[in-house]
């Protein structure tokens, strides 16, 4: 049995495809509306295909419940948030759910960390923790770490095929863990110590940031002479050896453009390309800022509210808000004194900002410039309804004639 500690983005998903594998569930979290929620049948965010995933998991009798279930494994999954001040993670969440673990688990269980955290983080929080209980590691209870790998929009597919780092102490333990794994893991599992597993995993997050900070900085060069950044990427990309990513209004989200940090806190003499991505990516909403005043200014168009930004997620068709690029422009407006522009999102259904509109038709209607921030598939099905407006198109995703780009 396995009790899976966390039911967010990474944790319910991770829950679901065990119980739909036939492996017996239960699905632990604090929050009780949460739980109360899942009881009920109905699921808590919108990912792709897990409708009925979860429909299959309930079949299969996974539970949700807010108390801590005695198992043979633990799999922790709660979040690890972000400390700006410090570029550190907070691992009090990882630290709380391992200490309810201790309060009832029994002599050899498996305590599986999936949370991301900063390389160390084991060692120095959860490791003394767990010793100063008087439990032996690797007697009383082991200590695994399996780094989630899943992106946000294919996170289905990709627990199925992606390959997972298995972090242990003893490759016994880790290759029982990579059995429980293979019940829905199709690909291949790498065995190796915790340490490693920990700083893979931010190493991937940290290549991609560093790689769209390449194609942002690139977006910026070409803008200043006039040429075509999607073409130049597209040809280069042809190279056998040169994958660049697209550039973007910004890196949101709670992994690409936190994980990084990670390696800048602990090492910060020997980060500079790592801290120059993070600053270039995080420049992108000023600069998607001095866009939109190009064409205010062009068009003669001095009153801020014709302006309006469509998408409030992170990224395309899914509803998570964390570190959003657009949310990141409204706070450097909202420093500029530049109150007023509007806003839709189709994932976002409740208001979160001022100026957010709930119908996409009307939003359209109330304003003259419409800036693209995320490439949701609803947009791409709704193009034609901007014919007629000034378009600032920051995912090259419009063909309309006339449509700005980055
Ligand atoms: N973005 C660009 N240009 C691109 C690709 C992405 O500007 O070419 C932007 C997106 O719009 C978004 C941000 O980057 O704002 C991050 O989006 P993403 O799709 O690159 O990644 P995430 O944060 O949704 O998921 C990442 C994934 N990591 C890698 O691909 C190395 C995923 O596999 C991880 O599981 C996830 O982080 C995580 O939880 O760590």
């Amino acid at each position: 049995m396995v009790n899976v500690i966390g039911l967010g983005y990474i944790g319910l998903p991770t829950a679901l495809m065990f119980a739909t594998s036939g492996v017996k569930v239960i699905g632990v979290d604090y929050n009780k509306d949460l739980v109360a929620s899942l009881q009920a049948g109905k699921l808590t965010f919108e990912e792709e295909g897990l409708d009925e995933l979860f429909a299959s998991a309930v079949a299969n009798g996974i539970e949700f419940t807010t108390q801590y279930t005695k198992s043979d494994t633990y799999i922790v999954a709660v979040p690890t948030p972000y400390v700006k001040e410090s570029k550190k993670i907070d691992p009090c969440y990882v630290v709380s759910a391992v200490n309810s673990v201790l309060d009832i688990c029994e002599k050899g269980s498996i305590i599986c960390i999936e949370s991301t955290i900063s390389p160390g983080t084991i060692d120095k929080f959860v490791r003394p923790i767990i010793e100063e209980r008087g439990f032996v590691i690797g007697q009383d209870v082991h200590l695994v770490h399996t780094p989630e790998r899943i992106i946000p929009g294919n996170m289905i597919y990709e627990l199925e095929h992606n390959s997972r780092t298995i972090g242990c102490d003893d490759k016994e333990v880790g290759q029982k863990i990579k059995e429980l794994y293979s019940s829905f893991c199709k690909a291949d599992m790498i065995i190796t110590d915790i340490r490693s597993a920990e700083m893979s995993k931010v190493v991937e997050n940290t290549f991609r940031d560093i790689n769209i900070a390449f194609a942002n900085e690139l977006a910026k060069i070409c803008r200043q002479d006039n040429m075509d950044v999607y073409e130049i990427i597209k040809t280069a990309n042809m190279h056998p050896r040169v994958n660049i990513l697209q550039p973007g209004p910004g890196v949101g989200g709670h992994c690409i453009s936190v994980d990084p940090w990670f390696l800048v806190g602990d090492y910060p003499a020997l980060t500079n390309l790592i801290w120059e991505a993070r600053k270039i990516n995080d420049s992108m909403p000023e600069f998607v800022l001095g866009r939109i005043r190009e064409i205010m200014k062009k068009h003669n168009i001095n009153d801020v509210s014709k302006v309006g930004l469509y998408g409030l997620t992170y990224k395309e068709n899914v509803d998570d808000t964390r570190e959003s690029p657009t949310l990141q422009l409204l706070e450097a407006m909202d420093e500029h004194l530049a109150f007023g522009i509007k806003s839709y999102d189709p994932f976002v259904k409740e208001p979160i900002v001022d100026g957010q509109y709930g119908d996409f038709d009307k939003f359209i209607d109330d304003v003259e410039i419409v800036v693209l921030m995320v490439g949701h598939s609803h947009i791409k099905e709704n193009m034609d309804k901007l014919q007629g407006k000034l378009i600032l198109d920051t995912r090259n995703i419009c063909s309309l004639k006339g449509t700005y780009k980055l």
